[in-house]
């Protein structure tokens, strides 16, 4: 008989919004949510409701969600066994400012850019994915020649990327005199902070000299790590729901595990979240590199082994024991060394930590989700240690055969036939490599190897690396998962 915790949202009489986030996904949902919901619970405060906006999809969840009075459910898995079924009711207002079906992108555009404005709104949150910074994955310099950014060159006050609307909100407080809300990404990037500041920096650069300096100056990004395992809901998911009882076609599942290391630099001032288990530290960096290239990296690791084999989630994945094993390799010798951790932390009992969290049994969580935009994820899971490592002259044979299975993904077929699609920002470019190269692999993973917004110059001229990627390329389509493991 399973453990249910029910905890109702909170009831506040006077409440208003100090934040808005953009990109309502599942994460949102189930993590910043969830904090403020304590928040508010526990201390009484009313000022950080929040307005949460998709400028892609949803429009289905922006409305759903207003339709259900802005209230949901998240259940919290510890096991299958222990859940936490929590109503959330700190998100106040959902807009969507994103085309619509006739393809104009008006909707709630000036709304959203009006609440930014405004000067109760004291912080903006983002979770718009890395995609969404228009920021190449290896430099990290705006990418100017993408169409969407052209758009908010163009015409800067109809915004439709994440740097542009707050760009031109942030233009608009300037001239109002109103002070600048602080801007904290809580993506599964490297130094998010910084990073989200040079896409606003060099995106209003292309406007205003003058504007491009002062958010330079006055505007706060720090930066956060953020954890917590949030797949995308599956039909099992609102089934299992349904038996305790929740019908809520906006609900989320995640894990009871959760983690928000955050830099504390709010000029306009934050909740007081630390009641509630927010780590405010000065420097958030050691910890964001090390969930990037311990956690994250194993789940890339696993999402492209894994689904070249036909697995189909995280939990399977890691109950196969040379794929576990590789992980753990993977962590202890190619990720923990790059790491320099304040003292008192423990990579191996991290590591281990890890793989009980992607044992918990009772989530669906996809590895053709996780090996999704692959192109903005490898650079920082595991590219830039392997660089490290490779600069020190040591090797790193997991992540070559890591970067062997991503080239193999990218053809859209496993290795047992079975077609997908790839979803990546650079998904055209993988198809005609592919078709132009066909079997020659040894053309195939150099054309990959020189994907410079992906590997950088200076890797993709280590020849140890790349022979070793091309070896590991050759066994696994010749001979398969388990040979090229056996191979490491
Ligand atoms: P999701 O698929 O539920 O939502 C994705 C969100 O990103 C949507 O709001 C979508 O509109 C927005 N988006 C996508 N591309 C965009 C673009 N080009 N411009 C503006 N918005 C865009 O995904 P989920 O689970 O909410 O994850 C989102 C991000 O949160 C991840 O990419 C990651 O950086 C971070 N995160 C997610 C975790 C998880 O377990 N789901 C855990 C830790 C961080
Ligand atoms: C995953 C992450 O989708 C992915 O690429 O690696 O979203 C992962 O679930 C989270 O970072 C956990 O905090």
């Amino acid at each position: 008989m399973s453990q249910v915790l029910q905890l109702p949202a909170s009831e506040m009489e006077k409440h208003e919004i100090g934040i808005v986030h953009l990109g309502l996904g599942a994460f949102h949902r189930a993590h910043q949510a969830v904090y403020l919901e304590r928040y508010r619970q526990r201390s009484g405060d009313g000022e950080w409701g929040v307005c949460s906006a998709n400028l892609r999809s949803s429009v289905g969840l922006v409305d759903g969600l207003s339709a259900a009075g802005h209230r949901y459910h998240v259940a919290e898995y510890a096991d299958s066994e222990r859940i936490t079924l929590r109503e959330i009711g700190v998100i106040e207002e959902t807009l969507f400012s994103g085309r619509d079906g006739a393809g104009n992108w008006s909707r709630d555009r000036e709304a959203l850019l009006a609440r930014m404005a405004s000067a109760d709104t004291r912080i903006v949150t983002l979770t718009v994915t890395e995609k969404g910074y228009f920021l190449n994955p290896a430099s990290g310099e705006l990418i100017a020649d993408d169409p969407m950014i052209i758009g908010d060159i163009t015409s800067p006050q109809q915004p439709r990327t994440a740097p542009g609307l707050l760009v031109e909100a942030l233009a608009r407080r300037r001239e109002a005199g109103i002070a600048p809300f602080t801007v904290l990404s809580c993506d599964n990037m490297p130094d998010n902070g910084k990073r989200t500041r040079q896409a606003v920096v060099q995106l209003a650069e292309h406007r205003d000299a003058e504007l491009a300096s002062w958010i330079a100056t006055e505007v706060a990004f720090p930066s956060s790590m953020v954890d917590r395992i949030v797949p995308a809901m599956t039909d099992t998911d609102y089934e299992r729901l349904a038996v305790l009882g929740v019908t809520d076609p906006n609900a989320v599942v995640c894990e009871a595990f959760t983690q928000w290391v955050v830099e504390d630099n709010f000029p306009q001032g934050r909740p007081s979240w630390e009641a509630e288990g927010v780590e405010m530290v000065a420097d958030v960096a050691p910890f964001e590199t090390m969930k990037l290239r311990m956690l994250n990296g194993s789940h890339s690791l696993l999402a492209y082994l894994g689904a070249l084999a036909g697995i189909d989630t995280v939990f399977e994945g890691v109950n196969h024991v040379e794929l576990r094993t590789l992980l753990r390799r993977y962590m202890l010798e190619e990720a923990a060394p790059t790491l320099d951790m304040p003292t008192g932390i423990d990579l191996e009992s991290y590591a281990d930590s890890l793989l009980a969290r992607f044992a918990n049994d009772s989530l669906r969580h996809r590895l053709q989700q996780i090996a999704m935009d692959g192109s903005q994820k490898l650079p920082q899971r595991w590219l830039t240690g392997t660089l490290e490592r490779a600069n020190a002259g040591q090797t790193s044979p997991c992540v070559a055969l890591g970067m062997a299975a991503w080239i193999r993904y990218t053809a859209g077929e496993d290795l047992l036939g079975n077609s997908y699609s790839v979803d990546d920002p650079l998904a055209a470019r993988f198809a005609s490599l592919h078709q132009a190269h066909g079997s020659d692999s040894t053309a195939l993973v150099a054309a990959f190897l020189a994907i410079d917004d992906v590997v950088s110059s200076a890797l993709a001229k280590d020849t140890a690396f790349t022979q070793a990627v091309l070896a590991a390329y050759q066994k696994l389509t010749q001979d398969g998962l388990r040979e090229a493991l056996a191979a490491l």
